[in-house]
C-alpha cells in the first residue's frame, strides 16, 4: 500500500444477480479510479443479511460477486478485496456507532422505508440499522472517496454526519469521507418500468432487469423489448423516460454526452435505436463474462484472493478500531 495514496472505499451486497445498474453506477467507476486512489472493495454480506438469504445461495453470490470483481477489472495485487464478514472489525464498529447514530436520522432513510415495506409486520432491526454499518465499513479505512451510485447520497450523507459528531466528541478519528457519484449512469431505471430504479432484488419481472451474467442474446431481446414510448423520436427528456433511460446506458458505456448521442441517433427510428444500444451494451459486457467464466472456475485462485484480502482488511481496520475503544474509554 502507498501511503501517499487516497482511500477509496466501496462495496456491494452479493444479494442477488448483479446488474446492468450494478455496473454503470459502482464496477465501471471503481476501475477507472483504480490508479488514482489506495482502493479498498467489500462484498458487504452482512448488508445482504438484513433481508433473509438462503444460506446455499448467499454463499454462491458471494463467490460470484468476488468473480465479477475480479473480472471487471478490479487488480486483487494493488487493492484490497474482501468478504465484509471476514473482517470482525466491521460488527464491532458498528454497534459502538449506533450508539452516536439517532433513531430520527435512521427513520428518514428512504431505502429503509422502502425494503421496511415489502417485510410484513416483523421488519428486522438489521434493516433499521443498516445504514450505520455502511458508516462503519467506510469510516474503518480512513476512506476519503466512496463511488456509488445515487440511491447511495443519503447513506453517505449520514456516514459523514456520524464521522463528524464522533470526531466533534473526541477528537480526529475518522477522515470525512466524499461520495463520488458518476455524471451519467447513476441511476439504471428498469426496462419494463422505466420510472423505478433496475434492482437485483427485483425479482418480479426478469425483462425488467438486465444481469450482468445474462446470455447475450437474452441481453439483445431484453432491450429490444423495453418499453418506449409511441412518438418515434430520440429525445433525452423526462417526458420519455424508456428512451432516456437507454440514452443514459449508451452515454454511460460509450462516454458520450447526451446532446452528442441526440445528434448521432437523429432520424433513428426505436428499432434501429434500440439495435445500437444493445450491440455497446453486449461488447461492453462479453469480456468480463469471458473473464468471469475462468477465474470462477479457478477455486484455488479464488481462496487466496479471499483470505489474502482479509488478511490485509483486517490489519487496517483494526488500527481504527483500536484508537476508536480507547477514545470511547473501554479498557
Ligand atoms: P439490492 O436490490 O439488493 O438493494 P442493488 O441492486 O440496489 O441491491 P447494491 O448492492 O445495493 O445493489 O448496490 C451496489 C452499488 O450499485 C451501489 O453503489 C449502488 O448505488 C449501485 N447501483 C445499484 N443499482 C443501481 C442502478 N440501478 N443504477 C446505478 N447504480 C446502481
Ligand atoms: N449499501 C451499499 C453497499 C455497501 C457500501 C458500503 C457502499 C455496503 N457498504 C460502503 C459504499 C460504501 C449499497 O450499495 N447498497
Amino acid at each position: 500500500m502507498l501511503e501517499n495514496k487516497k482511500v477509496l472505499f466501496s462495496g456491494m451486497q452479493p444479494s442477488g444477480r448483479p446488474t446492468l445498474g450494478n455496473y454503470l453506477g459502482a464496477f465501471k467507476n471503481w476501475n477507472s479510479l483504480q490508479e488514482e486512489y489506495d482502493c479498498i472493495y467489500c462484498i458487504a454480506d452482512l448488508h445482504a443479511i438484513t433481508v433473509r438469504q438462503d444460506p446455499s445461495m448467499l454463499r454462491k453470490y458471494t463467490k460470484e460477486l468476488l468473480a465479477l470483481y475480479l473480472a471487471a477489472g478490479l487488480d486483487n495485487e494493488k487493492n484490497t478485496i474482501y468478504i465484509q464478514s471476514n473482517v470482525s472489525a466491521h460488527a464491532e464498529l458498528a454497534w459502538i456507532l449506533n450508539c452516536y447514530s439517532y433513531m430520527g436520522e435512521l427513520s428518514r432513510m428512504t431505502q429503509f422505508k422502502d425494503k421496511s415495506q415489502k417485510q410484513g409486520q416483523n421488519i428486522p432491526t438489521g434493516l433499521f440499522n443498516y445504514p450505520v454499518l455502511q458508516a462503519a465499513d467506510i469510516l474503518l479505512y480512513q476512506t476519503s472517496v466512496v463511488p456509488v451510485g445515487e440511491d447511495q447520497r443519503q447513506h453517505l450523507e449520514l456516514a459523514r454526519d456520524i464521522a463528524i459528531r464522533f470526531n466533534n466528541i473526541y477528537g480526529d478519528v475518522f477522515t470525512i469521507p466524499e461520495m463520488y457519484i458518476p455524471k451519467v449512469g447513476a441511476k439504471i431505471m428498469g426496462l419494463q418500468n422505466p420510472t423505478k430504479k433496475m434492482s437485483k432484488s427485483d425479482a418480479d419481472n426478469e425483462n425488467n432487469v438486465i444481469y450482468l451474467l445474462d446470455d447475450l442474446k437474452v441481453i439483445a431481446n431484453k432491450i429490444k423489448r423495453s418499453v418506449t414510448d409511441s412518438d418515434n423520436q430520440i429525445i433525452y427528456s423526462d417526458d420519455k423516460p424508456g428512451i432516456k433511460n437507454l440514452l443514459n446506458i449508451y452515454c454511460a458505456i460509450t462516454n458520450k454526452s447526451t446532446e452528442q448521442a441526440e445528434k448521432d441517433f437523429n432520424g433513428f427510428g426505436y428499432g434501429a435505436f434500440k439495435e445500437a444500444v444493445s450491440e455497446v451494451v453486449v461488447e461492453e459486457i462479453r469480456p468480463i463474462q469471458e473473464k468471469f467464466n475462468t477465474i470462477l472456475s479457478d477455486k484455488a485462485f479464488l481462496e487466496n484472493v479471499i483470505k489474502d484480502g482479509a488478511k490485509k482488511a483486517d490489519y487496517i481496520a483494526n488500527k481504527t478500531l483500536r484508537k476508536v475503544k480507547k477514545k470511547v474509554g473501554f479498557i
